[in-house]
């Protein structure tokens, strides 16, 4: 199957409101107007527009810490997201949780966690609820976090179990400063389906064309029963952190050289098929930046969080 004219130009959209929702994030973090851990996807832009092709509204998303891209591509709130970030009452843990921990549960977005490799055991856990609703599960993660035993205990239970799940890695051969030379054995990660006879593949995880004919074809698998598949999308991150804020002129530069960038190497496809011209191009990236816009002014003019509403939401009965 293949991404018709629509998709193609909502993947596009998609794309350029992670790539400036997250260069936003650096420059307001560098300038000290908001704080706290943040890890930018800037890099990984084409992984989480496309997947939102082959998941449905209502199917479950559970990511690593690396996932907002995924909360944004999913329809999360976005002035949410923003009020997030800036500690705000209004963000979507109410300001507790920050950048790592966003979340939006009336979208079925699990879309953050601390813990490397924790998420894959949650969204096996997903998977049986999935499995009983007639909905599946997409999980994504780092491949570093793919040398937890967690991933290997997922995969074997979801395949015993039959789980609804696509897992899929995002590799981008860093894992917070090593690379896979020092950290992974084996050559790819997708081979490690064949341990528990699953469907696995690797595809150019910068190419939403190469992502989504592998991903559409594992979720019918998903769907009609069969369990789960690994679908590993080779990328590259451009940032690990906005902690190291001294990276933000290099990560710039990779925009200007397009091999390296997602955006526009899908902009030069798109244009030799004729689908996007100057006007359109300037209209989609106008619309990026209005819902930017849109949510920084609904983020800055929103309350901070009441210090006497700490312990709500800890306990389930609140104390
Ligand atoms: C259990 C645990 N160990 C270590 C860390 C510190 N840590 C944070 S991100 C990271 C690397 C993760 O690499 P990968 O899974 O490839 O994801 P990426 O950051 O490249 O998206 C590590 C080791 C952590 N948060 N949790
Ligand atoms: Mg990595």
């Amino acid at each position: 199957m293949m991404l018709d004219m629509e998709d193609r130009l909502d993947i596009y959209q998609k794309m350029l409101q992670i790539r400036s929702s997250e260069l936003k994030m650096c420059e307001l973090f560098k300038k000290g107007e908001i704080v706290g851990h943040m890890l930018p996807c800037l890099g990984q832009e084409a992984i989480p527009s496309t997947l939102a092709k082959v998941y449905a509204p209502d199917d479950y998303l559970v990511t690593a810490h690396r996932g907002g891209g995924h909360y944004m591509a999913k329809g999360c709130d976005f002035n949410a997201m923003w009020a997030e970030l800036y500690g705000r009452a209004t963000g979507t843990t109410k300001g507790r949780g920050g950048q790592i921990h966003l979340m939006d549960m009336s979208h079925f977005a699990m879309t953050g966690n601390a813990v490397v490799g924790q998420h894959w055991g949650i969204a096996t856990g997903a998977g049986f609820v999935a499995r009983k609703r007639g909905k599946i599960v997409v999980a994504v993660g780092g491949e570093g976090s793919t040398n937890r035993g967690i991933f290997h205990e997922s995969l074997n239970m979801a395949t015993v179990q039959k789980l609804p799940i696509l897992y899929v890695v995002e590799f981008n051969n860093n894992q917070m400063g090593n690379t896979c030379e020092e950290t992974t054995a084996g050559t790819r990660i997708a081979n490690r389906a064949f341990a528990y006879d699953i469907p696995g593949a690797t595809v150019d995880g910068n190419d939403p064309d190469a992502i989504y004919s592998k991903a559409i074809e594992y979720v019918d698998h998903i769907r009609s029963g069969k369990g789960p598949c690994l679908l590993e999308c080779i990328t590259g991150k451009w940032t690990d952190s906005v902690s190291n804020i001294r990276q933000l002129p290099e990560v710039l530069e990779k925009i200007k050289s397009p091999e390296n960038d997602c955006i526009a190497r899908f902009e030069v496809k798109l244009r030799a098929e004729g689908i996007l011209t100057d006007a359109l191009e300037k209209a989609c990236k106008n619309r990026a930046q209005e819902m930017l816009q849109a949510a920084l002014t609904f983020a800055q003019n929103s309350p901070l969080p009441n210090p006497s509403d700490g312990m709500d939401d800890v306990f389930s009965q609140p104390v």
